[in-house]
Formats: structure tokens, sequence, C-alpha cells
């Protein structure tokens, strides 16, 4: 077995495989290091919006109980401990780069070949790369003029020194909306770069209060309270998503949060969205409001024009002085897999399938490719819930698919064209009765306007999809005979 990606994902996928008596599997890693996103965010205060309790493997709760949202150091440090309980190094191939994988029709297997030319041969591979990790830095004219210096929120500099210099900062997502604060603290003049204002809600407190981490102690309250939070995601969160009244509360809380804390009418105005709650990521933040109100920071809605020398020039025919310039413009997440070129069965082209818009079987599986697993796959990010959890519900299906295609003696096993243009049918209409199709462009979407990456109902609903066994949608596929060429690899 071979798994892709050291993240979430991976470290789940190597944990399922262990407990399956799965013992020769690697995971390979491009980076030196495992924890995904989570190992690539190390801006100031990159925090969690999902609570650690829900945020987390059902297996392997948090060990410190006073934390209801873990920071990037917290869950890292979850992740390496992760690893290490679960016997997962020797398993890990960190350094390794996959960059090209061809399903072998003859031996219904994989090869894939790592970045420095070595090939590996798998008879399964699961690719756990995740959504977001591939850093979206636009094009903007002149970007090569700019003698500043400039970085990505997941590439941050840690050798800028920021105090008295002027930041400039292009987005407004949740990372901009995170490292505003600090920076508000240090530079001597912060410019923030709207294109879209996103609707912000308030988030709770991060520690718990001295009630709660008593209640916590109680045998079983770990669970229970986990449950609790994936059934609130599904009751409360899961609805504003849905076109309709069920997103009213929601947006009359995310309005009357606005006008609290941006007094100033013609400020607030530019941080009102025109487009329904829920159709981007809403931002969970209570500090970003209020640093928009302080003297040394500028909200510009002007659209940039070109990077200069010493700065930006805006529409409105201004120029902004920047020292530093921060892309919080966020990733390249509808580009599923890339840059890994994926060949399935007669010469399918996975991108070339994917060119208007990435789909999955249940995000996981593509009729032609057979043996090939996605986790975190094509409309399996849950934004109202948590993404490990629906990685967790992936893994176990994808376990399951294992285990059926050894009951029948499969060499490879494929999932179903019908099944999947069923699935399809079914995504389609779910999305149809979300706000994403009318909000505007998003990471949740391809550049075609296919919503590709957000899950269009509950976690509870998708659990239920998956329950529905592989044998239901999936057939064996035989190794072809191929007299003309024996293919070998080290
Ligand atoms: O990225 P984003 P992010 N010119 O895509 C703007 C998770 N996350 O890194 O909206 C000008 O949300 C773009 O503008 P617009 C979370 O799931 C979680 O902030 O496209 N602007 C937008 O404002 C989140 O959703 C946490 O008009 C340009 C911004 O850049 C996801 O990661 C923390 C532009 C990108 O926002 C991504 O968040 C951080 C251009 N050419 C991240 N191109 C927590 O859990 C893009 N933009 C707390």
């Amino acid at each position: 077995m071979a798994v892709v990606g050291a993240g979430f994902g991976g470290i789940g996928m190597g944990v399922a495989l262990r407990r399956a008596g799965v013992e020769r599997f690697a995971i390979f890693e491009e980076a030196d290091d495992l924890g995904g996103v989570w190992r690539d965010n190390t801006y100031p205060n990159c925090n969690c919006d999902v609570p650690a309790h829900l945020y987390s493997f059902s297996f392997a709760p948090y060990r410190n109980r006073r934390i209801r949202y873990p920071g990037q150091p917290e869950i890292l440090n979850y992740l390496r401990r992760v690893v290490l309980e679960q016997r997962l190094a020797p398993h890990l191939r960190l350094g390794t780069a996959i960059r090209d994988a061809t399903y072998l029709e003859n031996q219904g297997r994989w090869e894939l070949m790592t970045q420095s030319g070595q090939a590996v041969l798998a008879d399964a591979v699961v690719f756990a790369v995740g959504q977001l990790h591939r850093p979206n830095i636009p094009d903007v004219p002149g970007r090569a003029e700019f003698t500043g210096a400039a970085f990505h929120t997941a590439r941050w500099d840690h050798t800028q020194h920021l105090s008295g210099r002027d930041v400039a900062v292009i987005g407004t997502g949740s990372s901009a909306a995170e490292i505003l604060p600090s920076l508000a603290a240090t530079a001597h003049h912060v410019r923030v770069f709207q294109r879209t204002p996103h609707w912000v809600l308030p988030k709770p407190a991060t520690e718990f209060g001295p009630t709660m981490r008593t209640a916590l102690r109680l045998p079983g309250a770990q669970r229970l309270y986990r449950h609790a939070l994936y059934c609130g995601g599904d009751l409360v969160l899961a609805p504003i998503m849905r076109r309709g009244w069920s997103a009213r509360p929601a947006e009359w809380a995310a309005r009357r949060y606005l006008r609290r804390h941006i007094p100033d009418p013609a400020l607030r105005a530019k941080l009102t969205p025109d487009y329904p709650i829920g159709g981007k990521r809403i931002i969970l933040n209570n500090d970003y409001y209020p640093t928009l109100t302080q003297p040394n920071v500028e909200l510009i809605t002007a659209p940039i024009t070109r990077l200069t020398r010493e700065g930006l020039d805006t529409a409105d025919g201004a120029h902004h002085h920047a020292d530093v310039l921060i892309f919080a413009t966020g990733f390249r997440a509808s580009e599923f897999l890339a840059p890994i070129i994926v060949r399935g069965r007669d010469g399918q082209m996975l991108h070339e399938r994917w060119r208007s818009g990435a789909s999955a079987f249940h995000g996981l599986a593509v009729p032609g490719f057979p043996n090939a697993y996605l986790l975190a796959g094509p409309n399996t990010f849950n934004p109202a819930g948590s993404n490990p959890t629906m990685k967790e519900h992936q893994i176990d299906y994808i376990i399951q698919c294992l285990r059926w295609r050894d009951e029948i003696g499969a060499t490879a096993i494929e999932v179903d064209n019908e099944a999947m243009q069923t699935h399809q049918r079914w995504m389609h209409k779910a999305i149809a009765e979300t706000v994403w199709p009318e909000a505007g462009p998003s990471w949740y979407k391809h550049p075609s306007g296919a919503v590709t990456n957000p899950w269009p109902a509950t976690g509870r609903r998708f659990d239920q999809r998956l329950r529905h066994p592989p044998a239901e949608s999936f057939h064996a596929v035989p190794a072809r005979v191929d007299t003309q060429s024996e293919h070998t690899c080290s």
C-alpha cells in the first residue's frame, strides 16, 4: 500500500491500515516533516476554528482539556503524538515527493514515481494530499518589480521583522483575519486589500471555564461532548449553507456583530457582503473587526492594478507604500492532486477528466482508476463540521474496499460508472439547494463555476451514504494479459 501525504488524512489512513493488520505500507511525504497544513502554516496566531474535541481522531483525544480551540503548535504536536503512539514512524518516507502515478494494467498495481526518479510499486494507492496546501499567489502585474519582502501566509518568512514597517496584506479570508491583530500591534502601517468582504461571526472563548473543565473529567464526558459538537454542527451550522430561511438567524447575528464593532458607516458598508452567508467560508474571529478600526490599519477596496518597486497601485489612481507584502490569497484548492500526474486504465489522465472541475464517488474513487482512493477528495470538505471526522468516515470506507477486494480474490476493484453517475446526480441536486451556486468565486469552486470542494449536507448524511458496502458500487477489474511487453521497475 502507498499513502501519499502525511497530514491528518495520511496519518489516519496509516493508523487504520495497521489496525486492519496491514503492515506493508509506506506514507510518502514531500516535506521533511509530517503535519500537512498544520506544518505549513506557522503565521502568527494560526488557530483552528473547529473545537479540539471534534478536530481530532475519535481514537485519540487531546490531552490538554483546557483548550477548546487548538492553535497550530498544539495540532502539530497532537499529530506527532499520534504518529508516535500508533508506531507509524517506520512507515514514513519524508522528503519523498510523488510526482507521477500510473496504473499498470497487466499487474493491477500502481507504479509511483518519486521526484528523484525512483519507482515504487503498490497494490493500492491512497492520495491524502488535502485541499488547502498549494498557495495561490495571484499574478499581479509588476510582481517582479517589488523590491520588498513578499511571501504567502502558508510560507511565513520568520526572518522578516515587521516592527515599524509598512505592511500590505492582500486578501481578507480566515488567514488574513488571524494575522492582522499581530501585524497591527507591531507594524507601522497595515494596508489590507479586500476584493470581497467575508461574513464574520464571533468565536467562543479559546479556553474552557472551570465548570466545563471539571465536567470534561467525568467518565465518558469527552466522548459525549464530541458527539454533541458533531450534532451541533449538523443542526446549527449545516442549515446556514442551505438557501432560504435557515440562514437568516446567522446572517442577522453577523450583521449585528458588524454593527457593534464597526461604528463608521462607510467602513461598515465596505465590510458588508452582498452574497448570502455561508457562500464562502465564514470567518470566526473576535479580533478582526476591532483591528480594522485601529488608526494604523487601513482597509482598501479599490482593485489592485499593479505592484511597483515600493508598493501597490490601485484602480482609483492611488499608490500605497509597502515594505513587506503578504499574500493572504488562499490556496489552489480546486486543483486536486496537482501537480501529481495520475494515469489510470486505458491511458486515462485524471487531470483531463477533471478539466471542468473534479468529482469522485463519495469523494474517494473515480471510474477508470482501479485500486486508487482519495482522502479529502472532491466535495468532502465539511464547512459545518470537522474534517478529521469526515476523513475517518472515508478511511473506514477505503478499508472496507480493501477487505472486499481480498474477499472476492480480485487483483483490483473499481467504482462502477453507473454508481458514479447516480452519485453525481445526487451531488448536483444537493449543491443546487445550497447558497454556493449563487455566491461568487471562492476556493469552494473551480474556475468553471462548478462547486467542487464543500460537502453539501450534514456530516451524518455523509456517514450514512458511506455505510453502503463497496460491493454495491464497485466491480473487479482483472489484470490485462499483455504479451507485448513486461513492465519492470526497481
Ligand atoms: O484563503 P481564502 P485563506 N486579488 O481563500 C483574496 C482554512 N483556514 O487562507 O474573496 C485580490 O479564504 C480573496 O478574495 P475573494 C479555512 O477553511 C482556517 O484565508 O476571492 N484578492 C480572499 O479574500 C479557510 O476558508 C483557519 O474576492 C485576492 C483571500 O484572498 C481556508 O483555510 C485559518 C486575489 C483568500 O481567502 C482558506 O483561508 C486559516 C487577488 N488576485 C485558514 N486572490 C482557521 O481554522 C485571492 N484574493 C481559523
